[in-house]
């Protein structure tokens, strides 16, 4: 079921349209909520499973870092090249692997980790599935510690849960309220999120994995329309997109904007213009990035192995 076009695709004719060439994103099979009777907000007793490269996982390392959720949400890092194929449970698949050599650097990379969550040590992401009979292999995924299974699996769940019970959760005293209680303000941020989702998060990968040339040409356009209409809208010198507070709009933005001039310029065929061009999209772009966790997100040194 669709429950608004900020959280997931419009799945109409997806078949068809992923043979005429569409990048259709799927559907989230997981999607319980802390909060729910089986799933109480305590500190220490969720897990997510991530991938640093990914975008999807970022806004929810990015949800984590704001809120001052590190200490008490346990991470674990998958690598950021999918198992090659060569491997004999077969390509594409997430794997927690520490030891894992980086082709481009030739040495191991200090943020990936083993598998801790489950209590299993498992190695891939894929097992993480089907220890509960499905066949999904994403990341992220969020998993209760206790109770050994998956709450959710759909990023932009993840974060309005992180938000809506941080405290219960044991997020930092000072924190941004990404969804804020103004119901005015909260309509803004929704209006954003569903543009943000639609035209640049996911719009950016209908114009780079679509083979069909009229669906890159509007997925392009969209994106830099957007572009074009945020700087606008910062251009009143505005910190943050509704105003002065950090919201779920600039959470949601900052993955795809922070990759625009290194990778998807090139990798999303987005070369319409960089970041650097629009002078208040690149000082919000530079002020999210100095917010305390925000860097923390990031993998050190090596910049994006691979593009997500
Ligand atoms: N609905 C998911 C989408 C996540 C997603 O697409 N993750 C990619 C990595 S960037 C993935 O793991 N895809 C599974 C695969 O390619 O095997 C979310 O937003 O949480």
């Amino acid at each position: 079921m669709i429950k608004n076009n900020a959280t997931e695709e419009d799945q109409s004719k997806a078949e068809e349209r992923r043979a005429r060439g569409e990048f259709v994103r799927g559907v989230s099979g997981f999607r319980h909520s802390i909060g729910d009777p089986d799933f109480p907000p305590e500190p220490g007793r969720y897990h997510l499973f991530v991938a640093l490269n990914c975008p999807w996982c970022h806004r929810v390392t990015l949800a984590r870092a704001v809120l001052g959720l590190q200490d008490s949400i346990t991470m674990d890092v998958a690598f950021p090249n999918r198992t090659n194929e060569a491997d004999s449970v077969g390509p594409n698949l997430w794997e927690f692997a520490p030891d894992r050599i980086a082709s481009l650097t030739g040495t191991t990379l200090p943020e990936c980790t083993l598998e801790t969550g489950t209590g299993d040590g498992l190695r891939l992401a894929k097992e993480i599935y089907q220890c509960e009979g499905s066949d999904e292999q994403s990341v992220p995924i969020l998993y209760d510690k206790i109770g050994g299974r998956i709450v959710n699996n759909e990023s932009a769940e993840i974060i309005g849960m992180l938000d809506k019970h941080a405290e219960a959760l044991g997020g930092a005293a000072h924190r941004p309220t990404l969804v804020p209680d103004d119901p005015a303000l909260q309509s803004d941020v929704d209006a954003l999120n569903k543009r943000i989702y639609v035209t640049i998060n996911n719009g950016a990968y209908k114009a780079g994995f679509s083979s069909d040339q009229a669906v890159y040409a509007q997925a392009f356009e969209a994106y830099f329309e957007t572009l074009a209409s945020l700087e606008a809208l910062l251009s009143d010198g505005r910190p943050c997109l509704t105003g002065d507070a950090f919201t779920e709009a600039d959470l949601r933005l900052f993955p795809t904007l922070y990759r625009h001039d290194p990778v998807y310029y090139l990798r999303m065929k987005l070369n319409g213009a960089r970041i650097l061009d629009y002078p208040h999209l690149w000082q919000w772009l530079c002020r999210v990035y100095a917010l305390d966790g925000v860097a923390d997100t990031l993998p050190p040194g090596l910049f994006w192995t691979v593009v997500e």
